[in-house]
């Protein structure tokens, strides 16, 4: 069986990061190491929510690991809460990656223009550092704007070129595979475009536009990528089902006229996302 380490934080309550990422890339067929990054009662969208930081706990657990030869087929980065986390990750990036360790970068950081509310332009530059060490990275339009210093477009105004620019500067940074989301090529269309730097291969997959946003989709696209890569399918193919199990999760979560405002109802669709091909 896979071995896959996640580390993000525990929102106790809101349906995102570690909530997410473990049931998902279980049902999927992966064990799930997680390293909580840190403790909050609720996901940063609720007022007055609470934190507590646990970088302190990074080098303990991870020496703890080492002298258990723990060994990782994959480890996924999603929210983490500052920049010195970031310097931690890419240190654990260099004791636990091998050439068989995929290292997968969720740079967590913004969505809709916006930093989220606890970072700030030194975390975003602090970010390209952490895709830098990636295999594979999938920032949304808006985290790849904060790191490639193009301008942030709202869907309605993308492009082919447009994304494409922004692919090839993100690739840049270093990661082999460079992924974008919220990416829409046509009206009434969203979805997500990749760039692999060995190849030169663009993959591209579209859906049918919802309208409506909901915290935790990210999380949810990223742990299906990451299960279904770790199931053997290639990047690619992994896109396409984490694209469609997202909109397939957000349509029937609308349907909910007792649906939270602060996540999507995985838990109804994760039946279905192991039958995906
Ligand atoms: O879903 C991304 C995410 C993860 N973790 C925390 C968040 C958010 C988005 O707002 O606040 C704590």
């Amino acid at each position: 069986m896979k071995r896959v380490l996640t580390i993000q934080d525990i929102s106790c309550l809101g349906k995102c990061s570690i909530t997410i990422a473990l049931p998902v890339i279980s049902a999927l067929g992966s064990e799930t190491v997680i390293l909580p990054t840190a403790l909050l009662s609720t996901h940063t969208m609720f007022r007055n929510f609470t934190v507590k930081d646990l970088s302190d706990q990074i080098a303990p657990i991870t020496q703890h690991w080492l002298s258990e030869g723990v060994k990782f087929d994959a480890i996924y980065t999603g929210y983490l809460g500052t920049a010195e986390q970031i310097d931690q990750m890419k240190e654990l990036f260099r004791t636990f990656g091998s050439d068989d360790t995929l290292i997968f970068v969720d740079p967590v950081m913004a969505d809709n223009g916006k930093l989220y509310p606890a970072f700030d332009m030194d975390y975003a530059r602090k970010n390209s550092e952490l895709c830098a060490a990636a295999d594979i990275i999938v920032p949304n339009i808006t985290e790849a704007s904060f790191m490639t210093g193009m301008e942030y477009r709202e869907e309605k105004d993308h492009d082919e070129a447009y994304i494409k620019e922004m692919l090839g500067r993100l690739s840049e940074l270093g990661a082999r595979i460079s992924v974008l989301t919220g990416v829409s090529l046509e009206p009434g269309k969203t979805g997500v475009m990749g760039f692999d730097r060995e190849t030169g291969e663009y993959y591209h997959f579209q859906n049918d536009k919802v309208n409506a946003t909901f915290h935790g989709t990210g999380d949810l696209f990223s742990s299906t990528c990451v299960g279904e890569m770790m199931k053997g399918k290639s990047w690619q193919d992994a896109m396409r089902i984490a694209c469609a199990y997202t909109a397939r999760t957000i349509e029937v979560t609308m349907k909910d006229p007792k649906k939270p405002w602060y996540g999507v109802n995985f838990e109804e669709t994760l039946p279905e996302l192991i039958r995906y091909e």
